[in-house]
């Protein structure tokens, strides 16, 4: 079933929302997956800072069915069109506190995230906080700008500004546009998270050179050098439905555009 016009347009005007339970019966094998990916990639985490793995969900033949699960699907399909594009994803044991920051600054095309927080959390134990709002440019997002420095700019630390807190238990899930301010505090020393990265699909010359900004080495996706080796999607790849393939094939062709390109130089 498709979400209500209601929860569309709650996401279109808060940039965020929750979905309660909608992995609940998955989250057994979803949290085994992701400590299996820790253990075959020989990363330990040891607490001392965040330990990330990316791309994530590519690297496990279960999580990749994600992308073709039925609640899944209705959720990303609502918010962003039946043809949404999957980009990758990161997964991690996160440590302490993370600062407010966007995860993008995406003027043309709708980019998103669709979170799953393997641990119960609440406000004061690292639940992911949002700004409601905060996603859509002009004079509200200029102002917001200000709390990456909140105890200078608002005499706020940053952990009191004010914010949604979103408090989760597995199997819950937050969606958010990459465009919100969002933060967490209090959180432990090996908060477990995994998400899935996607975009509407790229139609205007103005989104797909957005898009290809995002997929570039150097841009948003390949954040953290030398971790996302060639064939890292090889898997998601390999062994994708006919449905999944659909939210693949447009970064595969950007792929493919540059590749091109790269061979006639
Ligand atoms: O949960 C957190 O501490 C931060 C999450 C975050 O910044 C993100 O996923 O973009």
């Amino acid at each position: 079933m498709a979400l209500t016009p209601q929860q569309c347009a709650f996401f279109e005007s808060f940039g965020y929302v929750f979905f309660p339970n909608l992995l609940t019966e998955e989250i057994d094998w979803m949290t085994e997956e992701h400590r299996k990916i820790f253990k075959k990639k020989g990363v330990k985490h040891d607490g001392t800072k965040r330990s990330v793995i990316v791309p994530f969900s590519d690297q496990s033949e279960r999580l990749c069915t994600l992308l073709d699960h039925p609640k899944v699907l209705e959720v990303l399909k609502s918010l962003l069109g039946d043809d949404f594009n999957y980009v990758g994803g990161d997964g991690n044991y996160y440590s302490g506190d993370t600062g407010w920051h966007s995860d993008g600054a995406h003027r043309v095309g709708l980019y998103a995230k669709f979170h799953l927080y393997l641990d119960p959390l609440t406000r004061d134990t690292g639940c992911i906080r949002v700004i409601p709002g905060s996603h859509l440019f002009g004079q509200w997002r200029d102002g917001v700008e200000k709390v990456r420095r909140s105890d200078e700019t608002v005499g706020l630390s940053a952990s009191d500004v004010p914010c949604i807190p979103v408090e989760t238990s597995p199997g819950d899930v937050v969606v958010f546009n990459h465009n919100i301010y969002h933060a967490s505090f209090g959180g432990g020393a090996a908060r477990r998270h995994f998400c899935l990265n996607v975009t509407a699909r790229a139609e205007t010359e103005a989104e797909i050179k957005e898009l290809d900004r995002y997929l570039r080495p150097g841009g948003r996706q390949h954040q953290w050098p030398g971790k996302y080796p060639p064939g890292a999607q090889d898997l998601m790849r390999k062994t994708a439905s006919p449905e999944r393939m659909r939210h693949l094939e447009q970064v595969i062709e950007r792929e493919n555009y540059y590749a091109g390109l790269l061979n006639e130089a």
